[in-house]
Order: C-alpha cells, then sequence, then structure tokens
C-alpha cells in the first residue's frame, strides 16, 4: 500500500490549467447567492467552488485546476479523496454508519484507540477517547485535567490557536478577531508568552524559564490544571520553539503536578515528518490531542492521554452523539495504514527539502522574506520589513490573492497576517512546488516594479 499520485488528474500535471479569471463566472454565481442564505460571519478566503479534487488538485465548478497549497488547513494530508481512505469509508458505510458508541459500541473505535496508544509519544499506558472537531477535544482535555488535578486553571501560550468555541475562543492568543462581539469569556484562562525565536532571540532554556515565571507568579501551580502547547503553532504562523524549551515546560507541569496538554491538531499525523511534531523536540506530553488530519477529510478528533489522567473524567462525563463516527473511524484507519509504511514521512522530509530549498534562494533577491522555518509539509515565511524587522501586514494576502489568479491556493497565517504557510498534500511534487514558488516570486517582483 502506498499514498498515490492524484486519481483523476494526469500523473504528468504538474500546473494548474485555467479556464477561466480566478474567481470564474460559475463560482461567481453561486457566490452571489451564497451572499443570501450564509451569515458574513462564516468568512470566504477565496470565492472559489469545488467541484472535485484529487491529490494536490481542485477543480472548481469552471473546470479550472487549483495546486492546492493549505489542504482544507492540514487536513487531506495524504491527498485529497485518498483512495485507501475513499474505499475505506466507501466499505464501512455499507455496513454501519451510526449506533453512538456510548449507547452500543464497536470495534473500530477500540482499535483505533490502541493503534494512537502505539503512535503517540511515550510508552507509558494510553486511553483515548473521540470527539468531532479540534475545538471539541481542546474543551474535552481541559474537563479531563480539570477533573484529574481538582484544579480550575488552564494556560495557553501566546501566538496561540485552540477553536471556536466559548472555552477555546478564551484560549486564542487573537481574540480578536476570534472573540470579537462573542463574550462574555471562559474564566480561569491565562495566556502566557511563549518561544518565538525570531521575536524574543532567547534559548529555550531562557524562554521556559520566563513562561515559568508568569505560571508561577500570575497563576500559581496549586490553582493550574494544565498547559496546553501547540509543538509548532498553527494560525499563530507556523511558530517553531527554541529546542529545550517544550521538554523544560513538561518537566516544570510534571514536577508541579500540572496536566501538558499538546494540541497536535495541525502538526500531527506525518504533517512534520513524524507521527507527532511532538518527538522533533524530545517532548513526551500528558495528553495529545489529534484532529485534521488523522482521517483524510472525514471529521474526527482524539483527545489521548496518560491512562490515569484520562480516567480523571467520572463514567458517564465524557460522549457526544457523533464522536467517534465508525465512517470516520474507517477513515483514520487508512490514514493509520499509510503512515505505517513509513512513506508519508519520507515525502514529508523531502517536500520540507524542497521548499526550504526554493524559499531560501527566493529570500537572497527578496529582503521581505525574514524568517523561513517548519518541519516537513508544514513550512512557512514571515514578511519583515528588511529596515526595520516590522512584520509587514497585508503583503502576505496580498501574495496569495495573487498566487490564486495563477491557479496557486495558499494560506496566510500569523498573529500580524504577515506569514505565508505551506500545508500541502504529501503528494505534492518537487515540480508542483517549484511552480508555486514561482508564482511567489512573481507575485513580489511585481510589488517591486510599482
Ligand atoms: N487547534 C492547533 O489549528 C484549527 C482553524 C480554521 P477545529 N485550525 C484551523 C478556522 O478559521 O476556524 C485548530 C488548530 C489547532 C485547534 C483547532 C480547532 O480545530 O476542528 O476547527 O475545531
Amino acid at each position: 500500500m502506498s499514498i498515490t499520485a492524484p486519481t483523476a488528474a494526469p500523473a504528468t500535471l504538474q500546473r494548474p490549467e485555467l479556464r477561466t479569471a480566478i474567481p470564474g463566472p460559475a463560482s461567481l454565481a453561486i457566490q452571489a447567492r451564497r451572499e443570501q442564505v450564509i451569515p458574513r460571519g462564516v468568512g470566504c478566503a477565496l470565492p472559489i467552488y469545488v467541484d472535485h479534487a484529487d491529490g494536490a488538485w481542485i477543480t472548481d465548478v469552471d473546470g479550472n485546476r487549483l495546486l492546492d497549497l493549505g489542504s482544507g488547513i492540514g487536513v487531506t494530508t495524504l491527498g485529497h479523496t485518498q483512495p485507501a481512505v475513499v474505499q475505506a469509508a466507501k466499505d464501512q458505510l455499507d455496513k454501519l454508519s451510526h449506533t453512538l458508541f456510548t449507547v452500543t459500541p464497536y470495534e473500530n473505535y477500540v482499535r483505533l484507540a490502541e493503534r494512537l496508544a502505539e503512535h503517540t509519544p511515550g510508552n507509558h499506558q494510553k486511553k483515548t477517547f473521540f470527539v468531532n472537531s479540534g475545538a471539541e477535544a481542546v474543551e474535552n482535555a481541559v474537563k479531563i485535567a480539570r477533573a484529574y488535578t481538582g484544579r480550575r486553571v488552564v494556560a495557553a501560550l501566546d501566538h496561540a490557536f485552540h477553536g471556536r468555541t466559548s472555552l477555546t475562543m478564551a484560549m486564542n492568543h487573537r481574540v480578536a478577531p476570534y472573540g470579537t462581539n462573542f463574550g462574555p469569556f471562559a474564566p480561569d484562562v491565562q495566556r502566557v508568552p511563549n518561544s518565538y525565536p525570531l521575536r524574543d532571540g532567547l534559548t529555550g532554556a531562557q524562554a521556559a524559564a520566563r513562561t515559568i515565571e508568569y505560571l508561577e507568579q500570575r497563576i500559581g501551580a496549586s490553582d493550574l490544571a494544565a498547559i496546553i502547547a501547540e509543538p509548532i503553532q498553527g494560525e499563530g504562523g507556523f511558530v517553531v520553539p527554541a529546542e529545550g524549551y517544550l521538554p523544560a515546560l513538561q518537566e516544570w507541569a510534571t514536577a508541579n503536578g500540572v496536566v501538558f496538554i499538546a494540541d497536535e491538531i495541525q502538526s500531527g499525523l506525518g504533517r512534520t515528518g513524524t507521527w507527532f511534531a511532538s518527538e522533533i523536540f524530545g517532548l513526551v506530553p500528558d495528553l495529545v490531542l489529534t484532529a485534521k488530519g488523522i482521517a483524510d477529510g472525514l471529521p474526527l478528533a482524539g483527545v489521548t492521554g496518560r491512562a490515569e489522567i484520562m480516567d480523571g473524567a467520572h463514567p458517564g462525563g465524557l460522549g457526544g452523539t457523533f464522536g467517534g463516527n465508525p465512517v470516520s473511524i474507517a477513515a483514520a484507519h487508512a490514514v493509520f495504514d499509510l503512515l505505517e509504511t513509513g512513506q508519508p514521512f519520507a515525502e514529508a522530509a523531502r517536500i520540507e527539502a524542497a521548499l526550504k530549498r526554493g524559499l531560501e534562494e527566493l529570500a537572497n533577491d527578496q529582503a521581505v522574506i525574514g524568517d523561513i522555518r517548519g518541519h516537513g509539509a508544514m513550512v512557512a515565511f514571515e514578511l519583515l520589513d528588511p529596515a526595520t524587522g516590522d512584520p509587514l501586514n497585508g503583503l502576505a494576502s496580498e501574495i496569495a490573492a495573487k498566487a490564486a489568479e495563477s491557479g496557486v491556493l495558499l494560506l496566510t497565517a500569523g498573529s500580524y497576517g504577515n506569514v505565508i504557510r505551506f500545508l500541502p498534500s504529501l503528494t505534492v511534487t518537487n515540480e508542483q512546488l517549484e511552480f508555486a514558488l514561482g508564482v511567489i516570486r512573481e507575485a513580489l517582483a511585481s510589488r517591486d516594479a510599482n
């Protein structure tokens, strides 16, 4: 079994095929209807309506073939409509689509918990339960940590993103815009400084000492149930912490009876060239959260952690109607089968090398590219004013808009909106990436010309 190149698209297709301007007339017509029936609060990065997708390609309703370097924000890591995943989901649909695991359970849920126990960091005994979305996994991890410790407060890091529910909104660094007009916010959430080498210039040990000082002074360990960290921050702009930062926080948490939660929702399951980004940093978290890539496009999220912590919640305290849906779980098993071949990790390493090589070349003559960072197929660059080092707000979305016109779909990120991030499917080829880098080069050059 292997992850396959695009199915419907010819294997040789290395660049987008555009039949209309982007967005095309059929997309624009749907967009006009959308405005009548979908609330404006549901944002729209690109009004390009998708008809079908395969591998790294999206075909829109105008017949344009677009190179998707965002994978629905890091979800279709093994490619859109990955054949093994599609087959597993179809087979499962014919057998059983729902009973509710807490009413009448099924084996594939138990088996996926076994597989998460095997592949998440650390050899301790682990338990898992499944929910529907990343935010729901975060919410439940906090519930479990509070029940286990008997403490109230949860600490999140600067530049973090954990979701859009009432509790997780309060945990995000960007309360504006994610929380604007939506308060009051959940109490007992505190934010503490992270490690952001480009901005703080601190070593991992120094940054950890600063974080711990905040934890001790602003909260106090005896009230602190949990610290939550994305090993590589996603929406915050792929901020990679300095070496030693995360293990130092975990060590402090363990010594102080605080649960350490790794939010691997964006960084986990092969995305960074390892099963979990925690491994890159030598981190063995108490709880690990998964979602996004776990089922390559079907909705599923997991909370996995030390058995004694997970059992801190009382019987009946955890659940939800759709959590651990059998079809999503079947898709996840296909994802695990593919990850277990090791091939996706090799692809992630190849993509990291190709992207970093190309971006470093680009940075040689584009001084606004101020930082290139990330691991595997989770790589980003930050746009900075070369004279002052200040974030160049707005340029990232300008580049993304120009790239879309050329058929390349890019995502922006960063608390300052000055980061372009790459979250391609692992089926993307080096040639396709080179094409995308060329498009970015042109977008930057046209800015110079203005
Ligand atoms: N934790 C690390 O990246 C979701 C957000 C898209 P849900 N990131 C994409 C948007 O605009 O809302 C995310 C994440 C990390 C938690 C979440 C939340 O996951 O599945 O979107 O709830």
